[in-house]
């Protein structure tokens, strides 16, 4: 093992890019710290010392969806006591609000609701763009995307065309789960399946807009399938360059139907997933620690194993938290610049597509 963590060592000093089997001697190994520092050295060579930050609000429309996906504790059906559908003059109004604190993004998720028409989210976009004009609209998952794509019976270059046109800025990175359709079978049957989301990136990509990417992990599937996934991740950044950042989201299992005999993931789980994907994914420029499902403390000593980015304020989270996320709903600026300063890097707020707004 020590040989071939040495030859992996090697390839990355040498600029080599790794293969599916290298990331696999990497979750092999217990030397947590061996591949963090190689993890920091590449962070090191494409950002410095800087750590990204933005200052953002989410705002997740409904909690209704036809999906049931097995892992998510966030969806309702209609009946349900706690079922929620924002009005379109509520979720402005946050907008709005948001803009006048110093946000400078929104990033609007929500569920698949089974009426709510294409025309709404235009109209959405288009009073958050009229009302709120500063703001970048970071919005729809590419499972949103395909859905409205169906219920508007266009297809994805239309509705992805008309979205811009009402507001678009950039599709956040969701629904990837795992892009191995075994296990998709297995958490969420009914949701689009790994080409489909790959698809829709592309198509995104093509298109100008740029995209986030994520992986669900910690519940039914292996470290086979989480390298299996990196690797069409890197696949089709190769061949569009359109994904800005890559997102390890651990899954929170409470209150969802997925039962599993687990409290969450390891710190150790979390610290050599970030730093494997950042050694990896030699084609992304960022890397992303999203704290609502870390922790504030694991986010922090990541910025040691590979991360330069923090995501940003949120000021209210629902999707993690409905899991059992136990982090707060919201970072002030004060207290993210305090964190990235006690880690020894700059504090780089940041807009939605990475240009720096200013450094403290
Ligand atoms: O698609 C659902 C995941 C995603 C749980 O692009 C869960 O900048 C953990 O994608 N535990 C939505 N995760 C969140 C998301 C995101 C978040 C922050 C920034 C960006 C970005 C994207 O959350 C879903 C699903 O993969 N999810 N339930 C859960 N219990
Ligand atoms: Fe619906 Fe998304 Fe939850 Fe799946 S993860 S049930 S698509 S809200």
């Amino acid at each position: 093992m020590m040989s071939t963590l040495s030859i992996i060592n090697q390839k990355i000093h040498a600029g080599e890019r790794l293969t599916e089997e290298d990331a696999l001697t990497l979750y092999a190994s217990n030397d947590l710290l061996t591949i963090g520092d190689l993890a920091a050295l590449i962070n090191e060579r494409k950002n410095g010392k800087n750590v990204y930050f933005n200052v953002n609000r989410h705002i997740n429309p409904t909690n209704l969806c036809v999906n049931r996906c097995t892992f998510c504790a966030f969806s309702r059906t209609a009946d349900a006591g706690d079922a929620y559908t924002l009005a379109l003059d509520q979720m402005v109004g946050k907008a709005v609000a948001a803009e006048a604190e110093g946000a400078t993004e929104v990033h609007i998720v929500g569920g698949l609701h089974p009426t709510l028409s294409f025309d709404f989210y235009l109209e959405l976009l288009r009073e958050i763009r009229t009302n709120a004009p500063t703001l970048h609209i970071k919005a729809f998952t590419s499972v949103e995307i395909d859905y409205l794509a169906r219920i508007s019976s266009l297809s994805v270059e239309q509705t992805l065309a008309k979205l811009i046109e009402a507001g678009l800025g950039s599709m956040p990175g969701g629904g990837a789960e795992i892009l191995v359709d075994e296990v998709r079978q297995k958490i969420c049957p009914e949701k689009i399946d790994s080409n489909r989301w790959l698809e829709i990136h592309r198509i995104a990509h093509n298109t100008g807009l740029k995209t986030n990417s994520t992986m669900l992990y910690g519940h039914v599937e292996t470290v086979a399938d989480r390298v299996r996934h990196l690797a069409r991740l890197r696949e089709l950044q190769d061949e569009t360059g359109g994904f800005q950042v890559f997102i390890p989201l651990a899954w929170q299992p409470e209150n969802s139907p997925l039962k599993l005999d687990t409290k969450g993931t390891s710190g150790l789980d979390d610290l050599k997933t970030l730093a494997i994907a950042r050694l990896f994914l030699d084609n992304f420029p960022h890397l992303k620690a999203y704290w609502i499902m870390l922790g504030e403390k694991i986010a922090q000593v990541s910025l040691s194993f590979g991360v330069d980015d923090l995501d940003g304020t949120v000021v209210e989270e629902k999707i993690g938290h409905d899991g059992g996320a136990d982090s707060p709903q919201t970072l002030s600026l004060d207290r993210i610049i305090k964190l990235i300063r006690v880690a020894g890097k700059i504090p780089v707020e940041r807009d939605t597509l990475y240009n720096p707004i200013r450094s403290f």
